[in-house]
């Protein structure tokens, strides 16, 4: 009898693990793409860190995620991939492995050669990654801020507060930036843009330069802070994701100011934080996705956006702008945006 009900149990078990995997692909199927509505679409948003902190990743989200708002056929996941780089390939590929996602869209220039990678695997898998440049590739379409533009003129307010009267600024002339990480966008060109501003105003401008080693640790940034305000820097800028919050801590605590890339964060640090570049990232999303929608994103190719075209700005509207600085810098900084949208400063970006 014992023997029976044991063999009887070895049998069912299998047919019951049958049953079970046949309900689980059953239930699953609605999901995978043949099963989808025609007209439904899926999108897979990428993020290469933390979004919090980081103004490229918040904007990226909440482009994407706005356009599903108003878009009932669109479905957006964000998935946070975290700081370990070298999991990103492997992490892509077992979320893009089930052919869920009519496209991933990102925004991280070590992004695209990933992609590549992971589409080898995945041959009709579609990627669109912004901050990035790369052609070449028919799964592959990137648009390219031109970063050093942005920190050409916050360069130049930069220059303009550091040799100016304001009462944290020094009679030295040096400017400070901080990275997380070296990459060929920061180092070729967001980072010789800001000197190269800053030297419009005064050419004998130096620059110290240091780098964190991490997008979030916030006590080495306000560390290294500290030691370039002992040096005599008056005038930081940085590309640091969170880790810039320590910055931002230190220079408020000692007294120094901060210009900053890509989003407006006046009300962080107001007399602190005195100018704010503004990427347009959302409005791109939204715009691309757009074009996705419509069929009408060209892969393979790479398309720089800036200024001119609406999609880089500077924020002067702002409380943190008009109210702390004075009224002689505005009027040159505001003369010299003025300028750069117009096309009438001349200067050369470095190829990447
Ligand atoms: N920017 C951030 O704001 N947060 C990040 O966590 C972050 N991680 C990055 C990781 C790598 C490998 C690279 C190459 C860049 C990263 N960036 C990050 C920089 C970002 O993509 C962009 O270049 C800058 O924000 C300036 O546009």
């Amino acid at each position: 009898m014992n023997y029976m009900s044991k063999k009887c149990f070895t049998v069912i078990v299998p047919a019951a693990l049958v049953l079970c995997a046949l309900i689980l692909f059953l239930s699953c199927k609605p999901k995978t793409p043949a099963a989808k509505a025609p007209n439904h679409f899926s999108v897979l948003v990428y993020i290469t860190g933390v979004t919090a902190g980081s103004p490229t990743y918040e904007l990226l989200a909440a482009g994407a995620l706005s356009f599903a708002l108003i878009h009932d056929n669109v479905t957006v996941k964000v998935y946070e991939a975290g700081f370990n780089q070298a999991e990103w390939e492997e992490q892509l590929t077992s979320l893009v492995a089930g052919g869920e996602y009519d496209i991933v869209l990102g925004s991280n220039p070590s992004l695209p050669e990933i992609c590549a990678n992971v589409g080898k695997k995945f041959p009709n898998q579609k990627f669109i990654i912004t901050d990035a440049e790369y052609s070449g590739n028919p799964q592959i379409s990137t648009f390219l801020y031109n970063q050093y533009e942005q920190s050409f003129y916050l360069g130049y307010l930069a220059g303009l507060v550091t040799t100016g009267s304001m009462e944290y600024a020094n009679n030295g002339k040096q400017i400070g930036f901080i990275a997380a990480q070296e990459y060929p966008l920061l180092n070729r060109q967001i980072v010789p843009g800001f000197l190269d501003g800053a030297r419009r105003v005064d050419p004998e401008i130096t620059l110290d330069f240091r780098v964190i080693g991490s997008w979030s640790d916030a006590n080495k940034a306000a560390e290294l802070t500290a030691g370039m305000i002992n040096s005599g820097v008056d005038v930081f800028a940085s590309i640091a994701g969170g880790a810039a919050q320590g910055m931002i801590r230190t220079a408020a605590e000692r007294g120094a100011y901060v210009v900053f890339h890509n989003n407006n964060e006046y009300s962080l640090a107001p007399g602190i934080i005195i100018g704010c570049g503004q990427m347009e990232q959302k409005k791109l999303v939204e715009e691309i996705l757009a074009g996705v929608l419509a069929g009408k994103i060209q892969y393979g190719i790479s398309q720089t956006v800036g200024v001119k075209d609406g999609y880089l700005n500077f924020i002067a509207d702002d409380p943190g702008y008009i109210d702390y600085l004075p009224a002689d810098i505005q009027e040159k900084f505001n003369a010299f945006m003025d300028d750069i949208r117009a096309g009438l400063v001349e200067y050369t970006v470095p190829s990447l």
